[in-house]
């Protein structure tokens, strides 16, 4: 009988293990009698066709194991920075997390990017240092840097003899007196008995650790292999005993819960993963979805209202329960029969907008069918694309060409196999280029009049103004005419289309922060129709547009580097070359930390060339500050 359920997230830099470690823990726990290898393309997470070819995690995955009454759900994540919008989705329904780290690679800037959104969470977080067995593996010097880098209050649970080779093994550290002194500084009880010279027994640091652990303040560190299996039974323990557990509730009401992964069936049906929070779901009863306010990806910062739908679940899959008719509180569940569903959508109640952690995405490419003729097919595609990761973003441009807002190359590759593969399209991609947007320098208006007399596509009167607007207000529309002025059809076409030209302003780049007010109308009923104001509006609005003027800004993202000594000069020069603007710059012991602004296209190109500039040992963090006026 299972009482209480943990989802654990898998978390780590590309190629540290993650899969390979999923793997293990499945085998170890009886879930598996054959222990699959991402080499071979044989593991159970990684199971996309383009995933086991390339030996790299591009979705999330759940695989559950259990430990006596403890359920236990593992969210194997991607590494690569350009999936990291998948984490992101799924760092919302987790009650813990393994980071992962390699032995031999050691803290690098992704690992410090996923601990500090880890830690501003609060997500209990253990630290699984992986591939002691490879040469190059290092224990006393990499936990010091974890310390220094990571996470001061790290507490090691085991230590390795012979690491570096495949006949390292570890062993638990018996010591509590060094781990006590870790926990000390947030645990009153502890520091009297140190204060008095005395050790704590074993127990009390145990609990200690766990609250703390639970707290997300402090971090348990272990050592091993995914491969040879060392480090896996205090793995075990460790997320038995230190992870708060949610109990398993059946309590009947609402079942409400987040979707935090969208997979198509091979059917093409939508599978979404939802994890509950309260409640009990079942199939066949009706439910209601709720789309909070979100940011479109037109980079334009337009959000969007929050929607409502019902749906009725056809099918439901409890992770680790597959034969379970019913999904409760603390459970990640499959369910199948909602068409709409999307990525981020609340079951059952409406949740604030969702959070991003990490950077948007500051690319963008145009993308077009090899085949002519396949347009249509290729933006249905995409849109289904979209749907299942809300961070691809897509945007028509005015020619009918669509571009798809991307984190880097390795994901447009993934793009273009996976339209291949999945939706029949052979695509081709423009190089990709920066994200910016506009915003209106002035004011500007422009009208059209009917003409009766001159040619009869002139079958409608439009009047436009175009205003700045406050900063993050994205898109506003109002009316300065009386709403009864017009057919409701008509107001509706005008609307729009102001919105759909908006999308490109007079520089090629989506217009934000903007007001545009309607301020005449007219028609000749029974002759006009709704194209009329269609064309018409797309004209009005593009002079209106032009006389206002428009300023084009690039979004940029601020910056803390922490770089040798003797990489100053080179990685300021090339941040520099980047378009960074450096606000400071001081020691910190052996290092120098610089800080600034940057524009967000050039971080992902920072992130690839900071390692070489810096001998490997250059760290990087960045998050998006807001925009800049294009030089
Ligand atoms: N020697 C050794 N190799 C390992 C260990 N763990 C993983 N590997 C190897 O490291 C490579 C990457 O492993 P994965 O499990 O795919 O890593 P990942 O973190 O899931 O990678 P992404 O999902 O693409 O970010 C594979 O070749 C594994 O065989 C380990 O403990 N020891
Ligand atoms: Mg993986």
């Amino acid at each position: 009988m299972i009482k209480h359920v943990l989802n654990i997230g898998i978390l780590a830099h590309v190629d540290a293990g993650k899969t390979s470690l999923t793997e293990r823990l499945l085998f170890e726990t009886g879930v598996i009698d054959r222990l699959g290898s991402v080499d071979d393309g044989s593991t159970q997470t990684d199971s996309g066709e383009i995933e086991r070819r390339r030996g790299i995690t591009i979705r999330t995955a759940v695989a559950s194991f259990t430990l006596g009454d403890l359920r236990v759900n593992l969210v194997d994540t991607p590494g690569h920075a350009d999936f990291v919008a998948e984490v992101e989705r799924a760092l919302g329904v987790l009650d813990g997390a393994v980071l992962v780290l390699s032995a031999v690679e050691g803290v690098q800037p992704h690992t410090r990017v996923l601990m500090k959104t880890l830690r501003r969470l609060r997500l209990p977080t253990l630290l699984f240092v992986n591939k002691i067995d490879r040469s190059g593996a290092r224990e006393h010097d990499l936990l010091a840097d974890i310390r220094r880098r990571l996470a001061p209050s790290c507490v090691p649970l085991n230590t390795v003899d012979g690491i570096g080779g495949r006949a390292a093994v570890t062993r638990p550290l018996g010591d509590p007196y060094a781990a006590a002194e870790v926990l000390a500084e947030r645990d009153d009880e502890l520091l009297e008995l140190l204060v008095d010279g005395k050790t704590p027994d074993h127990g009390t640091v145990r609990a200690a650790l766990a609250r703390q652990c639970g707290d997300g303040v402090a971090h348990p560190v272990l050592f091993g292999s995914a491969i040879t299996g060392q480090g896996l039974p205090e793995l075990l323990d460790g997320v038995a005993e230190l992870f708060p557990a949610v109990p398993r509730a059946a309590r009947e009401g609402t079942a409400t819960g987040t979707v935090f992964a969208i997979e198509r069936a091979a059917s093409g049906e939508k599978v979404a993963y939802v994890r509950l929070r309260a409640g009990v779901l079942r199939a066949r009863e009706p439910l209601t979805f709720y789309r909070g306010q979100r940011q479109s990806g037109d980079g334009g910062g337009n959000a969007q209202a929050g929607q409502v739908y019902e749906g009725r679940l056809t099918a439901l899959s409890v992770a680790g329960a597959p034969g379970e008719a019913q999904a409760v509180a603390g459970d990640i569940v499959k369910v199948w029969g909602v068409p709409e569903v999307r990525v981020g959508d609340r079951l059952g109640e409406p949740g604030p907008a969702s959070q991003a952690h990490f950077t948007p995405p500051g690319l963008e490419t145009v993308v077009r069918p090899r085949v002519p003729g396949q347009e249509p097919r290729l933006h249905a595609a995409l849109l289904a694309l979209a749907e299942q990761d809300p961070l691809i973003g897509t945007r028509t441009l005015a020619g009918g060409d669509t571009s798809v807002l991307l984190y880097g190359e390795v994901q447009k590759e993934v793009i273009g196999e996976t339209l291949a593969r999945d939706f029949g399209v052979e695509a081709d991609f423009e190089p990709s280029r920066p994200v910016y947007f506009e915003r209106p320098a002035g004011t500007g208006e422009a009208a059209e009049e009917i003409q009766r007399q001159g040619r009869n596509d002139f079958m409608a009167t439009v009047g436009l103004r175009v205003e700045p607007a406050p900063r993050g207000s994205g898109v506003g529309y109002r009316l300065e005419v009386d709403l009864g002025s017009l057919p409701h059809a008509f107001h509706r076409a005008i609307e729009e289309s102001v919105r759909a030209a908006l999308r490109e302003g007079p520089h090629g780049w989506p217009v934000t922060d903007v007001l545009v007010t309607l301020t005449r109308t007219g028609y000749s009923s029974p002759v006009t129709v709704a194209a009329d104001f269609r064309g018409r509006t797309r004209v009005v609005l593009a002079r209106a547009l032009r006389r206002a003027g428009t300023v084009v800004y690039e979004p940029c993202h601020r910056f803390e580097a922490e770089v040798p000594l003797e990489a100053f000069g080179p990685v300021t020069a090339q941040l520099a070359g980047w378009g960074g603007v450096l606000s400071e710059a001081h020691r910190r012991g052996e290092a120098w930390v610089l800080e600034g602004e940057i524009p967000a296209a050039a971080v992902h190109e920072v992130e690839r060339r900071l390692p070489g500039l810096s001998h490997g040992e250059g760290v990087w963090w960045s998050e998006p500050s807001g925009d800049r006026r294009l030089k």
